[in-house]
C-alpha cells in the first residue's frame, strides 16, 4: 500500500507533520532571485592563461559561499534536457509503478517519499529517487529504475559526464591549495557517486514547510541540475538570511560539502542550503554527490602558515558521516522535546489560573 504521504494534498491545509517551526520557515520567495552566487564559464579551462582566471573566480566563490554555477562546462545541453525530461516522466508515473522501486527497509537505492531519515520529526515536502553510480564495480542495477524506457541509458551517460566535471573542478581546487592536481581526488581514494533526483510537488501552504530542510552535504563536491522554477536557497550567516539561486538554462550549480571543507582546513565553505516549495508549480532537481570512499581518511591536506587544524584528529569518511547523521537527529530530537515541553506548559496555564 502507498504511504499516506504520497497523496500530496495540494488543495487543503498542510498536515501537521510537514509544518516547520517559525525559525525554519522560508521568508524569501522561491522566485525572488539573487545574483550573489557567481556564474562562471569554464570555457578554455585547459588553456593556461584562461585557467588562472577561472581558478581565481572558483576559489573566491568557494571561500565566500562554497557555491557557484558553471556554464560552458562541457556537458551536452541535450543530455541535461533529457535527464530533466525523463526524471519528470518518472515522477508522473502512477504510484504503483514508482513503488516498484520502493527503497524503504534500508535498500540501497530506489524511490522514496519525504524524508528517509528515521527519527526525523518534520517531513520534507518531496519525493525522490536515488541510485549509486560509482564505483562502477559496486553498481546494483536492480536498484536503478528501468522506467521510463530510456532512463537507464541516459542516467549512465549523465553519471559519467558529471563524474568528469566533478574531478575537473577538484583539480582546480587542489591547485589553488598549492597541491598536485589530483590531490583532492586521491584523498577520496576511489570516488563514490550517488545521484538523487528530487521532485517537489505543488504545495498548498509553502510558507509553512520546506522541500528539503537546511543542510550541508557530507561529501566532497555536489553538482546540481535544477529546472527553471526556482527553490534552491543558500545562507552564509547561519540561517539568519537566505538568498534564492537563479535557475539558468544549461547551468550546473556546484556546492562544496563537509569533506571538501575539512580537506581545505575550512578555507572553502561547505555550502549551507535548503529547498523551498511553492503553490503554483512542482519542481525538479538532480543532485550528483561526489563522495570519498567510506574508508578514506578525512583530515586537512594543507594547513596554511599561522593556521591550526580545524580537526582534532583524522577519521574515516564513514565515521564522519555517521557522526553527522547522529548529531542532526539528536538536534532534531532535542528541538522537538523543547517544543513539546513548551506546548505542555501552555496547556497547563488555564488550569493554574483556577487556583490563583
Ligand atoms: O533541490 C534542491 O535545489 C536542493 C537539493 C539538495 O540540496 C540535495 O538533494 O541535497
Amino acid at each position: 500500500m502507498a504511504p499516506a504521504s504520497m497523496k500530496w494534498d495540494q488543495n487543503s491545509l498542510l498536515e501537521k507533520n510537514f509544518i516547520r517551526d517559525d525559525d525554519e520557515r522560508p521568508k524569501v520567495p522561491y522566485n525572488k532571485f539573487s545574483n550573489e552566487i557567481p556564474v562562471i564559464s569554464l570555457e578554455g579551462i585547459d588553456d593556461l592563461e584562461r585557467r588562472a582566471e577561472i581558478c581565481e573566480k572558483i576559489v573566491k566563490a568557494c571561500e565566500e559561499w562554497g557555491m557557484f554555477q558553471v556554464v560552458d562546462h562541457g556537458v551536452d545541453g541535450k543530455l541535461l534536457s533529457e535527464m530533466n525530461r525523463l526524471s519528470r516522466e518518472f515522477f508522473q508515473m502512477p504510484e504503483e509503478e514508482k513503488l516498484e522501486f520502493d527503497m524503504t527497509g534500508g535498500k540501497k537505492g530506489g524511490f522514496l517519499v519525504s524524508s528517509h531519515l528515521q527519527g526525523e520529526t518534520v517531513q520534507n515536502w518531496r519525493e525522490f529517487v536515488t541510485y549509486f553510480s560509482y564505483p562502477i564495480r559496486a553498481r546494483d542495477y536492480s536498484r536503478w529504475p528501468n522506467k521510463p524506457k530510456e532512463w537507464r541509458a541516459v542516467t549512465e551517460e549523465y553519471s559519467e559526464m558529471l563524474m568528469g566535471l566533478g574531478c575537473k573542478l577538484l583539480e582546480v581546487l587542489s591547485e589553488a591549495m598549492g597541491l598536485e592536481k589530483d590531490a583532492l581526488t586521491k584523498a577520496c581514494v576511489d570516488m563514490d557517486q550517488k545521484v538523487v533526483v528530487n521532485y517537489y510537488p505543488k504545495c498548498p501552504q509553502p510558507d509553512l514547510t520546506l522541500g528539503l530542510k537546511r543542510h550541508t552535504d557530507p561529501g566532497t563536491i555536489t553538482l546540481l541540475l535544477q529546472d527553471q522554477v526556482g527553490g534552491l536557497q543558500a545562507t552564509r550567516d547561519g540561517g539568519k538570511t537566505w538568498i534564492t539561486i537563479e535557475p539558468i538554462e544549461g547551468a550546473i550549480v556546484v556546492n562544496l560539502g563537509d569533506h571538501g571543507h575539512y580537506l581545505s582546513n575550512g578555507r572553502f565553505k561547505n555550502a549551507d542550503h535548503r529547498a523551498v516549495v511553492n503553490s503554483t508549480t512542482s519542481r525538479l532537481s538532480v543532485a550528483t554527490f561526489q563522495n570519498p570512499a567510506p574508508e578514506a581518511i578525512v583530515y586537512p591536506l594543507k594547513i596554511r602558515e599561522g593556521e591550526k587544524s580545524i580537526m582534532e584528529k583524522p577519521i574515516t569518511f564513514m565515521d564522519m558521516y555517521k557522526k553527522k547523521m547522529n548529531s542532526d537527529l539528536e538536534l532534531a530530537r532535542l528541538k522537538k522535546l523543547a517544543k513539546d515541553k513548551h506546548e505542555n506548559l501552555e496547556k497547563l496555564k488555564p488550569i493554574k489560573n483556577i487556583f490563583v
